[in-house]
């Protein structure tokens, strides 16, 4: 495997396994508040992150690369409202997003096209989440500091997150 690629992978592994335990700081913090929809949503987009991580283990070590696991920094575990919850959500997912362009980029610098098919799913998935987490944070602004908009949010997340889906 090609040392640059290998490098970013290994980073991206860090980056995935940050945002599993993002959210899962998150899902606890919603929890606590009564926010049991929310904190639902959450402990579900860690689960995810999770398998996103583990999948690129499996694929560097399929490829014969060496992997690194990391040691992580700790999740912001307080907010101080929804919208910020949700705005820490959608950094994550920018950030994310921009550490798999950065791959991609090395892959074609390279021509890895074997890494590049394999990043075409993380693509796609970054474009579904980036999605769903301004689709959920245009609603808070709508609802701004409407307490009975909020419960009814908690409520409805699932719903929001089928409708963000349809929008792609
Ligand atoms: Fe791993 O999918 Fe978003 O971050």
């Amino acid at each position: 495997m090609i040392e640059s690629i290998e490098s970013l992978l290994n980073d991206q592994i860090q980056y995935e396994a940050s945002a599993s335990m993002q959210y899962l700081a998150m899902a606890s913090w919603a929890d606590q508040k009564g926010f049991n929809g929310i904190a639902s949503f959450f402990y579900s987009q860690s689960e995810e992150e999770r398998v996103h991580m583990t999948k690129l283990v499996k694929f560097v070590n399929e490829r014969g690369g060496n992997v690194s696991i990391p040691s992580l920094d700790k999740p912001k575990g307080s907010f101080n409202s929804l919208n910020e919850l949700f705005e820490t959500f959608l950094e994550s997912e920018i950030f994310v997003t921009q550490k798999i362009n950065e791959i991609i980029f090395e892959c074609l610098e390279r021509k890895d096209y074997n890494v590049h098919n394999f990043m075409q799913w993380y693509v796609n998935e970054q474009l579904e989440e980036e999605a769903l987490a301004r689709t959920l944070l245009d609603k808070l602004n709508i609802i701004g500091d409407d307490k009975s908009g909020h419960y009814l949010f908690d409520r409805d997340i699932t719903s929001f997150e089928e409708e963000g889906q349809e929008g792609e």
